[in-house]
């Protein structure tokens, strides 16, 4: 294989999110989140996990800034516990919520490190839940409020902006499927409240331009899925449209364009009378552009039309990593171009692709993960074939940094590139994180 060299400035970095992995969940003042309720329900989490403790980053992230650069890590995206700056999601700020989140972005600066900064990655204030969370339009605006702090006290050196990490996730794992916090079964809530974090997505923008911008760019991150058909059968074509639609157009649409997907948008309105739009709603949206897209890949979806349901997935014949998700990384060329055709070119950031792997394979006193490392190769080549088929990709964030509480499953999946014993906490980077740092010195695969 001949060389694949990034453009300049490629910004080659890893991704975390604060309630996987900060701990310190009463610490200094912090109010309880949706997670912290969720995570202590029984029988919500594998093995009764929580992120009580985590990995403790709330209390080692200088320990943490300097592994990154020991990596030779460009670029850090992370997310902001909304209730460490706002225990109660609004009304009194937590001065030591802002102080943690300042000291961990002069860290990352000093050591040359780029930060991405989330404003949500799930952790919702617990005492905005309890006036009905993100199916309360005044979320939204609290929303914005939050999100105009930050923009004041991070802005000067802060310059990439994430509103929301997957809102399809917020939307339908916690609304409809239950299996993430706050835990309801309800698709027209999960609707309706996708709506809302739209809603409240274009108001962060909103605030970020009142703000003054200050250089930076503002954008959001999706998780998406290329669909494939299991066969050209014209009804798999059609289970394509209908699962593509709900998973990718819905979120793409009102982001780019400024609307919903008129089949789906009819679909949801018969069968769900969801989402409430209300006059104004949709022109605000569009009136309020982002500066990038983030995209989240991990895999991809092959479906059929099913027996007695619109469609149904299929498991392709392939490899799989712990997750049960295939190893698919032409998913990810073919969505960036897909993205990049159907959207205008956007600039784009990976914001997540990783792998979780067992990875107890310790030879010569390393983690081998080779699994790991084979899988982000094939996605970097993928990126790379895309960025010269014209995709204006400007980075990459390997999920994760290093191993953390991943959600449903606590502690039982690992996705880092840093090892993370949870007894004595000490950090250990695997074959993966020492072959990244070769690629991101030689800005590329050599
Ligand atoms: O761990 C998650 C992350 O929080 C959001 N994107 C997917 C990752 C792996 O499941």
């Amino acid at each position: 294989m001949s060389k694949l060299i990034f453009p300049d400035g490629f910004l080659w970095g890893v991704a975390t999110a604060s309630y996987q992995i900060e701990g310190g969940v009463t610490q200094d003042g912090r109010g309880e989140s949706i997670w912290d309720r969720f995570s202590h329900t029984p029988g919500k989490i594998l093995n009764g996990d929580t992120g009580d403790v985590a990995c403790d980053h709330y209390n080692r992230y200088k320990q943490d800034v300097q592994l990154m650069k020991e990596l030779g890590i460009k670029g850090y995206r992370f997310s902001i516990a909304w209730p460490r700056i706002y225990p109660q999601g609004r009304g009194q700020l937590n001065r030591k919520g802002i102080d943690f989140y300042n000291s961990l972005v002069d860290e990352l600066l000093s050591s040359g490190i780029e930060p991405a900064v989330t404003l949500y990655h799930w952790d919702l204030p617990q005492a905005l839940q309890d006036m009905g969370g993100w199916d309360n339009r005044d979320v939204a605006n609290y929303f914005a409020d939050y999100a105009f702090k930050m923009y004041d006290v991070l802005g000067d050196r802060v310059k990439i902006w994430i509103t929301h990490n997957e809102p399809w996730v917020v939307a339908f794992l916690g609304n409809a499927f239950g299996i993430h916090a706050p835990g309801y079964t309800d698709f027209a809530l999960a609707v309706r409240i996708s709506h809302n974090l739209m809603l409240s997505h274009a108001k962060a923008v909103q605030a970020y331009r009142q703000a003054g911008g200050k250089g930076g760019q503002i954008g959001i991150t999706l998780n998406l899925t290329p669909v494939y058909p299991a066969s050209d059968n014209p009804e798999d074509m059609e289970a394509v449209r209908l699962v593509d639609g709900g998973q990718n157009r819905w979120f793409l649409d009102p982001v780019f364009k400024g609307e919903y997907p008129e089949d789906i948008l009819a679909l949801y309105q018969e069968k769900l009378n969801a989402p409430v739009i209300k006059d104004g709603d949709m022109e605000f949206i569009a009136d309020h552009p982002v500066d990038f897209l983030g995209v989240n890949y991990y895999s991809r979806a092959v479906v059929k039309k099913g027996r007695e349901t619109d469609f149904e997935h299929v498991r392709p014949e392939g490899v799989y990593t712990e997750m049960d998700w295939e190893v698919y990384p032409d998913g990810l060329y073919d969505l960036l171009i897909r993205i990049d055709r159907d959207y205008n070119s956007p600039d784009i950031y990976i914001t997540e692709n990783g792998a979780a792997f067992k990875d107890d394979k310790v030879a010569d006193d390393r983690i081998d993960d080779q699994d790991r490392l084979d899988y982000l190769k094939a996605h970097f080549e993928a990126a790379h074939r895309a960025i010269h088929d014209g995709v204006k990709l400007k980075g990459y964030y390997v999920w994760s940094f290093m191993d953390n509480f991943e959600w449903t499953f606590g502690y039982s999946k690992n996705f880092g590139i840093v090892h993370v014993d949870y007894d004595t906490m000490e950090r250990t980077p695997k074959k993966s994180a020492l072959w990244y740092r070769e690629v991101i010195g030689n800005n590329g695969i050599i």
